[in-house]
């Protein structure tokens, strides 16, 4: 059972499970949505609920109705920047209905003696302002924004069922980009601009914070260390990263110069402080060892091959639409 499932993650990860043979299950908040349709076209054969991630006994009723071996909680507020709009929204879905899906696990397996696995999406949101980079399993949790510290406090929930029997897993998530990412992310904002610049032969795009550094994965490799790490013998936190960091100019640098703007790259770039946020973490940088040693992970594609494979797709795609 999968709740976000119509995200970019609860996507790949639908399509992965079901490639496995295994039956998905997702929660959905409608069945008439556009990103429902998109799901359906390419994870046919999940099987959706309607429901509200609000609603603590509803999620209760499913899981009881379900009865599913591994839930992955992938839903919420995804956006750091709009958990500054809506802070008691983002506690509401980011935090409080992790608990509720605890419990309903809890409860589950109590019911039956059957294990149900189950896996936080956790953020490297929760660090903050690190005290140490790079970050790792054992890194200080203090977030700095609203979104942090509703996924800190999912977080500790992980930990709370987990020392009362339940085998819950947390991926601490660095930033995971893919095609699919919507424009709301600095990635895809940047590549989507960046191949019409390329198409329109001019123009520009406006951003916050160019300074940040983020750490910045391929998506599906991220969903591959969810269910690593759900099925492991031992339920723990894992850093899910590459290791490497970025600055929010250098993502813009290397769009461009893969959309072929070269060395004219810096023309296309203006800061616009309507997109600076009240606080951030300046600096994330993930240390995967602990889910390398254990999950066997490893990520298989690293900065340069995330921006390519994203400038590429966008371009194709506004050159099939200009078609
Ligand atoms: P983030 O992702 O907040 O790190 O959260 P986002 O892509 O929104 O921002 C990354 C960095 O870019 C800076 N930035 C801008 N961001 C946006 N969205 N738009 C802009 O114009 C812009 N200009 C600069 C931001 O300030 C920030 O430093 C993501 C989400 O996927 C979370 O759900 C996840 O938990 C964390 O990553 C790890």
């Amino acid at each position: 059972m999968i709740t976000g499932i119509t995200g970019q993650d609860g996507g790949y990860l639908a399509e992965q499970l079901l490639a496995e043979g295994v039956d998905v299950h997702g929660l959905v908040r409608g069945l008439d949505d556009d990103a429902v349709r998109v799901l359906q076209g390419r994870a046919p054969g999940v099987v959706l609920h309607q429901g509200d991630l609000g609603d603590a006994d509803g999620l209760g009723r499913l899981v009881a109705h379900v009865e599913p071996d591994e839930i992955y909680n992938l839903a919420g507020i995804s956006s750091v920047a709009f958990s500054w709009q809506e802070p008691v929204l983002t506690a509401r879905l980011s935090g409080v209905a992790a608990a509720a899906l605890l419990e309903a696990a809890w409860k589950l397996q109590q019911d039956t003696g059957r294990r149900v696995g189950c896996l936080q999406a956790s953020s490297a949101e929760i660090f903050g302002q690190a005290s140490t980079s790079p970050q790792d399993e054992l890194t200080a949790v203090r977030p700095v924004t609203p979104y942090g510290a509703a996924k800190a406090y999912a977080h500790h929930m992980a930990g709370v069922y987990r020392g009362r029997g339940l085998h819950v897993a947390a991926c601490i998530l660095f930033n995971h980009e893919s095609p699919r990412r919507p424009l709301a992310f600095v990635t895809r904002k940047i590549t989507a601009a960046a191949a019409r610049i390329r198409a329109d032969g001019g123009g520009v795009i406006r951003l916050g914070n160019l300074d940040a550094c983020r750490d910045w994965g391929w998506a599906p490799d991220y969903v591959d260390a969810m269910v690593r790490a759900v099925r492991f013998e031992i339920a723990g936190d894992y850093v899910v990263a590459t290791g490497e960091t970025h600055t929010v100019a250098e993502f813009a640098e290397a769009a461009l110069r893969r959309a072929g703007c070269g060395d004219q790259w810096r023309d296309h770039i203006e800061v616009d402080p309507e997109f600076l946020r009240p606080a951030e973490a300046p600096i994330l940088v993930g240390d995967a060892g602990k889910a390398r040693r254990e999950l066997d992970w490893e990520p298989t594609v690293r900065f340069e091959g995330v921006v390519g494979r994203m400038v590429d797709h966008d371009m194709e795609m506004l050159a099939r639409s200009r078609q």
